[in-house]
């Protein structure tokens, strides 16, 4: 059986070592974090992924799964760092540099790179195959087979996605693709197209800002609906019965290691100006500031004020607080001095100072609904609203019912 190592073993990179693993291969999982590496050797996670922990638990127990900061030789290496954005809004692509690096020297005939992580068209034949390339005196495709292979699941679902999603796999020659197919069919239940490595990149980059662009009309429209005074879920929900449209939510920003990026990906080294993606990217950026203001608006008057903030997770049902709108709206509160308290069980390992239930909305004057967490369902509103100085919900998913929240005595305000 082969011997692969999965190098990043964050959001994407553990899920797809876990599940190779679990479908029999050898699996070195590398991380270049010591204290990753540490929690994982003891059995814990370092992320929330719902249904990950029973897989891993199982593979380590099993020997399938090995973790190290360092690589061994292998078969295959598959790539999934981080590629985060740099204050340019380009791609930060050091990671995938320094993966690239620690695989040269193992790099031998006939083994497979993949590169995941999301990256500008031509990074895998650029940056990686010139690496490895350079190195071994190699010709990618021939010496040693190159492909892409993007991640397309959705955070709180990776579990169930990466197996039932269909993939796209690019490859710098049809060899290098079908070897790669060859890998992942392991487990993936869903299609696996195979096409070129820069078709696949950019694949990957327009899913994401397609949804962007739609999330960012959502935003407009709601902001014209208040102009209006039309409730824009009532629009939306009316709008998305005809068989054509699907308008996604508005909401208070975008963010994620994924759509508040990738956009910028697919302007990087183009010619053309003043592009509809970075209007959205920019619309879409601006919400959080617009929240704030009607945020303040609300609290307008009230005698040292204090904000409370559930969920400060970038959407609902996930513990992951990476570009998080609902940070920028706390800074922007805390630099007028508001006193801001934020309530999210669902996060662990955080920079924020976050509160209990009851602390956070103890004398408290307005509840900001940040991330839609089901577990929010759950809170008595009646218990907190009996802490509260003033009973404020701004509500901006759409999630608590206006009627009931009204008879419990609040003003409720919505997108
Ligand atoms: N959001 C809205 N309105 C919506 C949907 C989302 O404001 O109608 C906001 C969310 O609150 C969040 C942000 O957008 O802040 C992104 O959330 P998301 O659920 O749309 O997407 P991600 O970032 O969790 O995952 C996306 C997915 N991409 C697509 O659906 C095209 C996922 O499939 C990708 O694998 C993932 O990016 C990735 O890793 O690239």
């Amino acid at each position: 059986m082969k011997k692969i190592s999965v190098l990043g073993l964050g959001y994407i990179g553990l899920p797809t070592a876990c599940m190779l693993a679990n479908c029999g291969f050898e699996v070195l999982g590398v991380d270049i974090d010591e204290e990753i590496i540490n929690k994982l050797n003891s059995g814990k996670l370092h992320i929330e992924e719902r249904d990950l922990e029973e897989i891993f638990l199982k593979v380590l127990a099993d020997n399938k799964l090995r973790v190290s900061n360092k690589v061994e030789k292998s078969d295959v290496y598959i790539i999934a760092v981080p590629t985060p954005l740099n204050k340019s809004n380009k791609a930060d692509l050091s990671y995938v540099v320094s993966a690239s690096e620690m695989i040269k020297d193992f790099v031998t005939k006939e083994n497979l790179i993949i590169l995941e992580s999301t990256s500008p068209p031509g990074t895998t034949r650029n940056i990686v195959g010139d690496i490895i390339s350079k190195k071994n005196d190699l010709i990618a495709g021939e010496g040693y087979y190159l492909a892409y292979c993007p991640e397309r699941v959705l955070p709180g679902k990776i579990i169930y996605e990466i197996v039932n999603n269909d993939r796209v796999i690019g490859g710098i020659n049809k060899k290098s693709a079908e070897f790669a197919r060859e890998i992942y069919s392991g487990f993936v239940k869903g299609n696996i197209y195979l096409t070129t490595l820069e078709t696949s990149e950019f694949v990957k980059i327009a899913e994401n800002t397609y949804r962007d662009v739609n999330i960012a009309f959502a935003n407009e429209l709601s902001e014209i609906c208040n102009d209006y005074n039309i409730n824009i879920w009532d629009v939306i929900k009316y709008a998305n019965m005809h068989p054509r449209v699907n308008i996604l939510n508005p909401g208070p920003g975008v963010g994620g290691h994924c759509i508040s990026i990738d956009p910028w990906f697919i302007l990087e080294n183009i010619k053309k100006k003043n592009t509809l993606i970075e209007k959205c990217r920019n619309i879409n950026n601006s919400i959080p500031h617009v929240i704030a203001k009607r945020i303040l608006n609300i609290i307008d008057g009230i005698r040292n004020p204090k904000v409370t903030i559930f969920g400060v997770a970038y959407k609902e049902n996930v513990g992951d607080t990476r570009e998080s709108p609902a940070v920028v709206i706390n800074n922007e509160l805390m630099k007028r001095g508001i006193r801001v308290s934020i309530y999210d069980p669902l996060v662990i390992n955080t920079k924020y100072n976050l509160s209990g239930l009851e602390d956070s909305v103890d004398g408290s004057d307005l509840i900001l609904l940040f991330s839609g967490h089901s577990v929010f369902k759950e809170i008595d509103l009646v218990s907190v609203s009996d802490l509260m100085r003033n009973r404020n919900i701004f509500d901006t998913r759409n999630f608590f019912n206006k009627e009931t929240v009204e008879k419990l005595g609040f003003n409720y305000y919505n997108i």
